[in-house]
């Protein structure tokens, strides 16, 4: 593992003492994380407190004709089971707060199913025990009946028509929603591009299937409510503690002031703890009914089968070309799979990707259209990447389709295609503008890392002698948009929210600094990073800075993290409030020391009057505040204060990744054997939480090429409903990794700073097939459906070895256009 060390600070305030920004320190939320002393929500025991269990749905589409409750009432310890129409009152639908389209169709969503179940696994009732085994217990003594109705589980079939999820809603299509660079001027027509490459040119013409994938988070969700005083308090494994206390107020009419809600310690979210999940919901009115502290933590197979699932889609792709390679359109029909109901994002989750299948490259025709659909399964919504890895598969694949259809090497035809360092900021032809990037360096460096020509040689001596085990060379030139944010540029795209941040920085009178935050790290290492630009900034060691999260009463502004933001926008608001904190206290050491404000200077945490020895450390100052004995007119007491950030432009980080993948053609086994990735996310704060963030990410991407999927049977029951079919990979399925970086500043940030924490997954997964497709490409296939299993490689190369020779002895063999054999 090799990485470039950081010599330059986005935050400046320090002198010649070595900067914070850019050293590799270690995670100081580690300490406590490693040594037990942790607090999750499972562990919080509440007196009087009783635990909750879910009766769910066996089937997947059903309307309930019966619940006889009366044998789970009499069972030991149970208090009461509440089903959907004891509930219905209590609360409206569960919010969907991102409608793509004024007419997008969507059911109504309660916490508990009222008259018909729509996935297996949803909630039918809700059994309230003195403890959680009681409750447990008596799951199997609830009696319901259902009478089944038609079960829609195949996306396409569902887009077609026929048997219905909602028949209320008369369709299963809830919206569609369309870009066109010709309609909005930011490009030509995609059509004339496609035409103009029928007659003449090259077109690659492929659909892809983004497989659905379930968050695998380490900590199952769980929830707990204590009612018993004024204010409700929830303590929840959530991601977003303030958008879960508006959501809950707007859902249930509990006023937002009477809701207190915490996220504690919380292992690991992915995008799935972005939610409002029908079980806070009904802990919350158990809670309320029985006016005992009550809490719920799910079964890991409960998570697979019912917390949000992620991507889901079918992508038809039409790429055209010039015969020297240079793309001049792309046209994207998108279906995306829903499942049963609209969770908080999940609408807007593939109209993210609308602006990244163009990634970065430069041409200049480009039409999407996505159709969101309903199925009988779990709903999707946001997981690691959330539509922008579905969207770098597609454009990241068929590069590699374009180059093998011209017989030229996949990195050419990107170089021929890419937008050099010289042309940002780029307006794209998907209507965002690229704020900086040098795919030119983060490409030659990755491919010197990766020995590139090397492995080349080699692939084409196994190639030559018929090798059983064949090299494929995987390439991914990515980018992403990242740091979620500009929130106007979120309202032009109907999202519910702003994208703002918001963070508090308090000197105490010893000199300590508190900084609270608005974001809610679950695994992402906010707190020593946080403290690594306040010590810059304010020249306070980092030990002696305390970074507050994850509490609506602490941090009463936030909007929480997801969408690699919590740096550009949060770590940014906090720098913010970090120079107001100087500004307040430069009046303060003026006066102290008898001097104009403009006549001093701040650095390494003093204060000094200009051309003299006289200073007066921030500390000082901050102690002075406390007695209040002598300070100037119309200044307050404290050296505390406020800010929110809101960037004009989301940030873009990018990256090269190379994938070299050993293919036993005769078992269709895959073992990756190389990977090497040069990400560039701007200035980096610190190198060691970038170089994790890196790692998980790339393993995740990994285990959508190679491994994970959630699979349904034809009745719609999840037969991955446990980690024994569902198949995370674990450190021995994963290669060591090469990681480096380059670093070009973000322009839309003070800091300089982009995201890191999905750029592994985008980037990954793309590399990791186009390598295992590489391999196989010599036997005429070009695709491989995802995850690619060996059964899959093996399926793949017995349907073609009957028509075509097991392994040409060309160097590059040209691949139809038609689409792939898996
Ligand atoms: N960082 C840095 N320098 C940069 C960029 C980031 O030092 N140039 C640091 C940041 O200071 C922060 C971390 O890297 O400590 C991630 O920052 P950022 O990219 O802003 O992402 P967020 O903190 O907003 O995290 C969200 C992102 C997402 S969207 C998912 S999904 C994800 C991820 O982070 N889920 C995670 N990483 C995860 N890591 C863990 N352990 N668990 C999850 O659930």
């Amino acid at each position: 593992m090799t990485t470039t060390e950081q010599t330059s600070a986005g935050a400046q305030g320090a002198g010649s003492h070595s900067l914070e920004v850019g050293s590799a320190r270690l995670r100081k939320e580690d300490r406590r994380l490693i040594t037990g002393r942790t607090r999750f929500t499972d562990n919080i025991a509440l007196p009087g407190m009783l635990h909750l269990a879910m009766v769910r749905s066996p089937v997947a589409h059903g309307r309930i004709t019966s619940i006889d409750t009366k044998a789970a009432l009499e069972s030991s310890g149970v208090v009461a089971v509440l089903t959907g129409r004891d509930l219905a009152e209590q609360h409206d639908s569960l919010p969907n707060a991102w409608p793509i389209t004024e007419d997008q169709k969507s059911p109504g969503h309660a916490a508990v199913a009222v008259d018909t179940v729509n996935f297996s696994g949803e909630v039918v009732a809700c059994i309230i025990a003195r403890s959680a085994a009681e409750a447990r217990d008596a799951i199997e003594l609830v009696d319901v009946e259902y009478d089944d109705l038609p079960v829609v589980l195949d996306i396409e079939t569902a887009a077609a028509g026929g048997d219905l999820v909602h028949p209320d809603l008369g369709t299963n299509v809830s919206a569609t929603w369309v870009f066109d660079s010709a309609e909005m001027g930011t490009g030509s027509d995609v059509e004339d591009a496609i035409r103009e490459a029928r007659d003449g040119g090259v077109l690659i013409e492929r659909k892809y299937r983004q497989q659905r994938l379930i968050p695998a988070f380490m900590e199952p969700r769980s929830v707990v409510v204590d009612p018993t005083h004024e204010q409700v308090t929830m303590w929840s494994a959530t991601q977003i503690p303030h958008i879960l206390r508006l959501m809950l107020a707007m859902t249930t009419g509990i006023p937002e002031s009477k809701l207190h809600v915490i996220a504690p310690d919380v292992g690991g979210g992915f995008g799935g703890k972005l939610q409002v999940t029908p079980e806070e919901i009904i802990t919350l009115l158990a809670a309320q009914r029985t006016g005992r502290p009550c809490k719920y933590t799910e079964t890991r197979s409960e998570s697979l089968m019912a917390a949000h699932h992620g991507r889901d889609q079918v992508q038809k792709l039409t790429l055209s070309a010039k015969q020297d390679g240079t793309v001049t359109g792309l046209r994207v029909e998108l279906l995306a799979d829903m499942g049963a109901y609209l969770g908080l994002v999940t609408s807007g989750v593939p109209i993210l990707g609308a602006f990244m299948f163009n990634a970065i490259y430069k041409f200049p025709a480009y039409h999407f259209s996505c159709t969101n659909v309903f199925t009988n399964k779990a709903w999707t919504d946001a997981y690691r990447g959330a539509g922008r890895p579905e969207a770098t598969f597609a454009i990241e694949r068929l590069m590699d389709e374009l180059a093998a259809e011209l017989g030229v090497d996949p990195l050419e035809i990107r170089e021929k295609n890419w937008i050099k360092h010289e042309e940002f900021p780029f307006a794209t032809v998907a209507g965002l503008e690229y704020d900086s990037g040098n795919y030119e360096a983060a490409t030659e460096k990755a491919r010197q890392l990766f020995g590139y020509d090397e492995l080349r040689a080699e692939q084409k001596r196994r190639r030559d002698s018929n090798d059983p085990v064949q090299l494929g060379i995987g390439i991914s030139t990515f980018t992403e948009m990242c740091g979620l944010a500009p929130s106007r540029v979120l309202g032009s795209l109907s999202y519910g929210a702003g994208g703002w941040e918001h963070a508090a920085v308090r000197m105490l009178p010893t000199g300590n600094v508190e900084v609270v935050t608005g974001s809610s790290p679950h695994g992402q290492g906010h707190e020593t990073a946080w403290s690594q630009i306040v010590a810059d900034k304010l020249g306070v060691p980092f030990d002696n800075i305390e970074v507050l999260h994850g509490d609506t009463q602490v941090a009463s502004r936030g909007m929480d993290t997801y969408g690699s933001r919590s740096l550009t926008v949060g770590g940014m608001a906090v720098l913010k409030a970090a120079d107001k904190v100087i500004d307040k206290a430069r009046a303060i050491a003026a006066h102290m020391l008898e001097a104009s404000p403009d006549d001093l200077e701040f650095s390494e945490g003093r204060f000094g009057v200009k051309g003299t020895d006289k200073g007066v450390a921030i500390g000082e100052v901050a102690l002075a505040t406390f007695a209040a004995h002598d300070l100037p007119d119309g200044v307050e007491a404290n050296l505390d204060s406020e800010a929110t950030f809101d960037p004009d432009n989301f940030s873009f980080p990018h990256g090269t990744h190379l994938c070299a993948i050993d293919v036993d053609t005769e078992t269709g086994e895959s073992r990756i054997r190389k990977y090497v990735c040069v990400d560039d996310v701007g200035t980096v704060v610190n190198p060691l939480i970038v170089e994790g963030q890196v790692h998980g990410g790339l393993v995740q991407g990994i285990a959508q090429a190679l491994f994970e999927e959630a699979v349904y049977d034809d009745s719609g029951t999840l037969v991955t409903g446990s980690f024994v079919d569902y198949l995370v990979p674990s450190a021995p399925d994963v290669p060591e990794f090469v990681t480096d970086r380059t670093e070009t500043r973000s322009t839309t940030n003070e800091l300089g700073a982009k995201g890191v924490g999905e750029a592994g997954t985008i980037a990954s997964t793309p590399a990791v097939v186009n390598a295992v497709v590489d391999a196989l490409r010599p036997m005429g296939i070009n695709d491989v459906e995802m995850p690619c299993t060996p059964h899959k490689v093996w399926k793949a190369i017995q349907g073609r070895s009957q028509t075509t020779p097991p392994a040409p002895s060309s160097e590059q063999s040209v691949a139809g256009t038609e689409g792939g054999v898996a």
